[in-house]
């Protein structure tokens, strides 16, 4: 239904804004920052920071918080990333959101949604986002080869979601920047990290490595580096606090 729901989308973006109109964007000129030089600066965390209002597992998250000033706080916290939610019904996200997020910030930042169409890539861009996320349980191995292709054509930075072993092996390609191991189940909404535990090895060490979701104490960062991973992506953690920033200014600390 994700899929359906986000054609509909699509087709309604589209005839209000035409490729052409995201073309001549002023955004869609820049070069977008390399997600693996922040990920792997000395200076920088590893931490792939969340704006995330609301989730369908967890409901209303954070109704207050300013996109501007939490993605700003997170910047200055050592964020390498940032990860800004775009999508509404499910996650109280805007597009509005990205374009706020890069105003303030000059760090990569990932268009999280879940991407069906090369139309949302060529969005992703205007609104000046760095990096794209590819989810394997809703594409096809074609689909993550040319949406792939197609983001990094544009200089984008792609990052390929998996939760398990046969989603990895089937949908591994060459356009890929980064592959992110979701600890948590799309279609339950279970969490459990020994899902990046299982499959790290299993991903070619030409790809960065990320978690993804359900990381709650700075122990489980070190256990998750000592295993080979490079990133670190952290919503709720933070964003469930009244001051998400502070949040992970002491995570980190
Ligand atoms: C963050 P958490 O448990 O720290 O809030 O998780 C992020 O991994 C999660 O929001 C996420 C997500 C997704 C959301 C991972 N993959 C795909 C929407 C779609």
């Amino acid at each position: 239904k994700i899929v359906l729901r986000k054609q509909q989308e699509v087709a309604d973006a589209k005839a209000l804004v035409s490729i052409k109109d995201l073309e001549q964007s002023t955004h869609f000129k820049r070069t977008p920052y390399s997600f693996k030089e922040f990920l792997l600066a000395e200076d920088r965390t590893g931490i792939i920071a969340e704006f995330k209002r609301r989730s369908p597992s967890k409901g209303l998250i954070n109704g207050t918080a300013d996109v501007a000033e939490v993605t700003k706080a997170y910047n200055y916290a050592g964020a390498s990333a940032l990860s800004v939610l775009t999508d509404v019904d499910f996650f109280g996200g805007k597009p509005d959101d990205i374009l706020a997020a890069r105003a303030a910030n000059d760090i990569p930042i990932l268009r999280k949604d879940f991407m069906i169409d090369e139309y949302q890539i060529l969005e992703a861009k205007a609104w000046g986002a760095d990096i794209i996320l590819l989810i394997a349980s809703i594409l096809t191995p074609k689909q993550i080869n040319d949406f792939g292709k197609f983001a990094q054509n544009l200089g984008l930075n792609v990052l390929l979601e998996v939760h398990n072993f046969e989603e990895l092996d089937r949908s591994i390609c060459p356009h890929l920047d980064a592959i992110g191991v979701n600890n948590r189940n799309l279609g339950d909404f279970t969490v459990n990290i020994q899902t990046s535990f299982d499959l790290v090895n299993k991903i070619p060490n030409e790809f960065l490595k990320i978690s993804e979701s359900a990381i709650s104490n700075p122990k489980i960062i070190s256990d998750l580096k000592a295993a080979g991973f490079n990133g670190f992506l952290i919503g709720e953690n933070f964003m469930k606090t009244d001051n998400p920033g502070l949040a992970m200014q002491e995570f980190v600390s």
